[in-house]
């Protein structure tokens, strides 16, 4: 019998991921580039302008190589089949109840005759920087403390039981003390900080507090610096380790 590796599973050693933007333009170059980093996953999302085929074609470039790649969905009409994993994101921190569980709901009435349900995994995100897409769209509360940012990641990881706590500053490093409170109260779930990562001094603070580190918007604007975050991130796993 073959025993498939489940999802959950498969994300427990992704340390490094580069989240790439279908909407974005990116060269072959620094595709492979980024492919070819040591980077653990590339992760497909973004949160204005994916389309099925924008994410089609950037899904079919990325499987020219031989790393993971998962959908974080954010368009219902934007989710391509093909991917390893598709990430689900839950906001938590946003009075819309359709971020929380409103597009959700319409999804599986939808499509949920052909959900691949075994692939998906839900992130609990705690969007935290005011001025990105993602909280403008969701109406995301951004002005909370560290106690409220802890007590929302208690909710994702204790009471709903997700296997992700997400801390999305998108578009600007966080603030680590709102971090470490955070990474002190979540024990089941895998932490993954995003946000602002620009250089390997960053990438190494988040890595020192954060299960997985993902870097975006980096890519695109200096290549070269994002690479350098592969290794400073598993430069900090292994002092950890050591
Ligand atoms: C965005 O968390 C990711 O969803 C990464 O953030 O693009 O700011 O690196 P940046």
């Amino acid at each position: 019998m073959i025993l498939m590796k489940s999802v959950q599973q498969m994300i427990k050693p992704w340390r490094h991921v580069f989240k790439l933007d279908p909407d974005r333009m990116i060269s072959d170059e620094d595709l492979e580039a980024v492919c070819l980093s040591g980077t653990d996953a590339i992760l497909i999302g973004g949160s204005t302008g994916v389309t099925y085929e924008n994410t089609v074609d950037l899904l079919s470039r990325v499987r020219g190589f031989e790393l993971p790649c998962a959908l974080e969905v954010s368009e219902l009409e934007a989710a391509v089949p093909g991917f390893d994993l598709y990430m689900i994101p839950m906001v938590l921190n946003t009075p819309d109840p359709a971020w929380i569980v409103g597009h959700h709901r319409r999804a599986i009435e939808r499509y949920g005759f052909m959900i691949p349900w075994d692939s998906l995994l839900t992130e609990g995100y705690i969007v935290l920087n005011s001025d990105s897409s993602v909280a403008r769209i969701t109406g995301a509360e951004t002005a909370i403390d560290a106690e409220e940012a802890a007590a929302y990641a208690q909710v994702a990881d204790r009471l709903m039981s997700l296997p992700i706590v997400y801390l999305e500053y998108s578009g600007r490093f966080g603030d680590m003390e709102t971090v470490r409170t955070v990474r002190e109260m979540v024990e089941q779930a895998q932490l993954f900080y995003g946000g602002g990562i620009t250089c390997e001094v960053e990438a190494e603070q988040a890595a020192a507090l954060c299960d997985t580190v993902v870097v975006g918007n980096i890519i695109y604007s200096d290549v070269q610096q994002a690479l350098l975050t592969v290794a400073a991130v598993k430069k900090t796993v292994q002092e950890q380790l050591d």
